[in-house]
């Protein structure tokens, strides 16, 4: 046995509580080295003379990536109290892992043993419910629809005119929007996120001047309240974008900064490490990256603080908005992001709070800082199977696999999932117009663990490069658009709401290919039945046979052939399969 490959603290991802009295605890080990792993667990205050007493329980193998096997128990605590080790079965020995150390037999004594002391219900991560449900659709307001030309910027030119650059602009504002909710209720979607609407001079207004204001060419704050409203009676919740790592250049205090130096009042506000201040390519101040637009705002300072969270607060309160994006959340300090969360939370308890963050990200969603972050290692490993072509099925399903172990099941649950962004070039663009692949990678979005998001114009089949390509004006001519994509993605959320394992009920097992690049997928179960969604990551027919204890129904697939022994997947095609408990053969 591999006994450096075998790891557990009782934390994070490892150790958590999932429901009331009742705790997922998971062990790694080198893959395919251990024949079962057991649990040895129990009340560490409960003894029999003089010996503890614990209970063994089997743990299940979930899953593997290249290197590591996942072992996981769902175990219940009457006490509310825990120990527990795990007990390890190879070809060529057993041996008891213990917070102290290995063992040739189980140490009669509790305090050996990894401690998780108290199971508090308190402690159980929770995003508001609502999310599960949700259907994200993501809004680049200079760029969704110009609803009242009276307030466009004085250079916009005529929508659509031509192609985004950096500084071009077009006039959308908050009046398209809700000239469109009807359209968006249509596709079906039941959220909208939108990038920063507060003043600010670029078209992504990622560089605030006023934090407090509507910027002028979107709206006021009357027509926000009208959207929110409009919003809220069609059922969909509005997240909008707060930029609390930094500020813009025209942000009155560091304006401050810029003319008064050394003397204003302003200069903890920012990171500024010598005087006179000096923008350029390498600002000496810090800044968003060495963007000198994007000064880096101090929230460790006492009154930036109490600013960003009275900001953070007030449009909950007086424009009842239902969730905050953080933009560039891994950069802000911990304990602004802690505080920020009770505040919000006091104000709307069920407000979702969702942090921008590229990378491995359990440190802020321990419960007491998101309740989601944007699931780009998702979009990542997607895009390399489906796009680059640079990892098969079999890597796709291991890489995927570690993602999703690398997270609590209830805080997988509420990931916020995207092939798109503004910040990304558009998915079909990617996929060279392949409208197969397209709608593979919208089946895998819309089906996955998680909450999905759909970048605007993502439905009608939008391309665009990398920033700024990517952000085009949103084509309101029917005729031009893909209406081959838009069916498939309003079938797929359809879907989505008629069936909760979907919408993440239930767990989750993959489906490892059987050869290199063959048929992936996953099965999402509880405990009456299960769905099964398939993908041929291949140009090329495959198929793959069922297990026939089994009844099938065929829920929505563009496959060749299925009956109840196998089923043919086209090039790049997917299929969504009931599965019902074993019938008798
Ligand atoms: C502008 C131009 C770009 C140009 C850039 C260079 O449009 O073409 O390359 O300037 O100076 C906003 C605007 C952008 C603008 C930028 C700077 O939307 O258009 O770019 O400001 O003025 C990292 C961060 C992540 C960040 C991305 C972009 O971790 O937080 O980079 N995303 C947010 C927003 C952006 C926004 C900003 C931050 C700034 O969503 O829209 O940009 O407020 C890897 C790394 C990630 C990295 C990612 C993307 O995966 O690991 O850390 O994300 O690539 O680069």
């Amino acid at each position: 046995m591999e006994r450096a490959a075998v790891f557990h603290r009782p934390v994070d991802n490892l150790a958590y509580l999932l429901e009331e009295k009742t705790m997922h605890i998971r062990l790694k080990t080198k893959a395919n080295d251990l024949n079962e792993a057991l649990l040895i667990h129990g009340d560490p205050y409960i003894w029999e003379n003089g010996e503890w007493k614990y209970n063994v329980a089997r743990m299940y193998l979930v899953g593997s990536d290249e290197v590591h096997d996942y072992w996981e128990i769902k175990v219940f605590s009457e006490t509310n109290r825990i120990r527990y080790g795990f007990k390890l079965i190879s070809n060529d020995e057993q041996i008891v892992y213990t917070e102290k150390g290995f063992y040739s037999e189980a140490p009669n004594d509790s305090d050996y043993y990894f401690c998780f002391p108290y199971l508090h219900s308190n402690d159980i991560f929770e995003a508001p419910s609502w999310v599960k449900d949700t259907v994200w659709y993501q809004i680049f307001p200079e760029r969704f629809a110009n609803g009242d030309p009276s307030i466009n910027p004085p250079t916009a030119k005529a929508w659509g005119s031509e192609p985004p650059a950096i500084n071009n602009f077009f006039g959308g504002d908050f009046a398209g929007v809700i000239q469109h909710l009807d359209y968006l209720s249509d596709l079906g979607i039941n959220g909208i996120y939108f990038t920063p609407v507060f003043q600010a001079s670029s078209n992504h207004k990622y560089d605030t001047i006023n934090y407090l204001e509507i910027d002028p060419q979107f709206g006021d704050k009357e027509s926000l309240k009208l959207l929110v409203k409009q919003c809220h009676k069609r059922g969909i919740k509005v997240m909008l974008d707060a930029v609390f790592n930094h500020s813009g250049y025209y942000f009155p205090p560091f304006q401050d900064v810029l003319i008064n130096g050394e003397s204003s009042r302003y200069k903890e506000w920012f990171h500024i490490h010598d005087f006179p201040v000096r923008g350029g390519e390498r600002p000496n101040y810090e800044a968003f990256g060495f963007v000198e637009s994007m000064p880096k705002l101090n929230t460790a300072n006492p009154e930036v603080k109490k600013y960003l969270l009275d900001v953070g607060a007030y449009w909950i309160e007086e424009y009842d908005i239902d969730g905050w994006r953080l933009d560039v959340a891994n950069e802000v300090d911990h304990h602004f992001w802690r505080e920020f969360r009770t505040v919000v939370k006091n104000i709307k308890p069920d407000i979702y709070i969702l942090g921008e963050i590229w990378h491995d990200s359990m440190p802020w969603l321990r419960g007491d800082e998101f309740d989601a972050v944007m699931n780009y290692p998702f979009k990542t490993n997607l895009f390399n199977l489906l796009v680059n072509e640079s990892i098969s099925s079999r890597q796709f399903v291991e890489n995927i696999t570690q993602v999703y172990y690398n997270y609590p099941k209830n805080v997988f649950d509420y990931t916020f999932n995207l092939v798109g962004s503004h910040d990304t070039a558009r998915v079909l663009t990617e996929c060279d117009n392949n409208i197969n692949k397209t709608k593979q990678i919208f089946t895998v979005l819309l089906t996955f663990m998680g909450t999905p998001c759909i970048y605007y114009g993502d439905e009608i089949g939008l391309t665009g490069g990398q920033d700024p390509g990517c952000r085009e004006c949103m084509e309101w001519d029917e005729s031009k658009h893909n209406l081959e994509m838009k069916t498939h993605i309003k079938t797929l959320i359809k879907l989505r709401k008629q069936e909760k394992l979907l919408a993440n009920e239930g767990s989750v097992r993959f489906i490892r290919p059987s050869s290199e690049n063959g048929i992936f997928g996953y099965e999402k179960f509880n405990d009456d039945y299960s769905l099964l969604v398939l993908f041929n990551p291949s140009q090329t027919e495959q198929a793959l046979d069922l297990d026939q204890t089994s009844k099938y129904d065929l829920l929505y697939s563009d496959t060749k052939s299925f009956n109840s022994t196998a089923i043919s997947l086209n090039g790049y095609g997917f299929a969504i399969i009931k599965k019902n408990a074993s019938v008798v053969v």
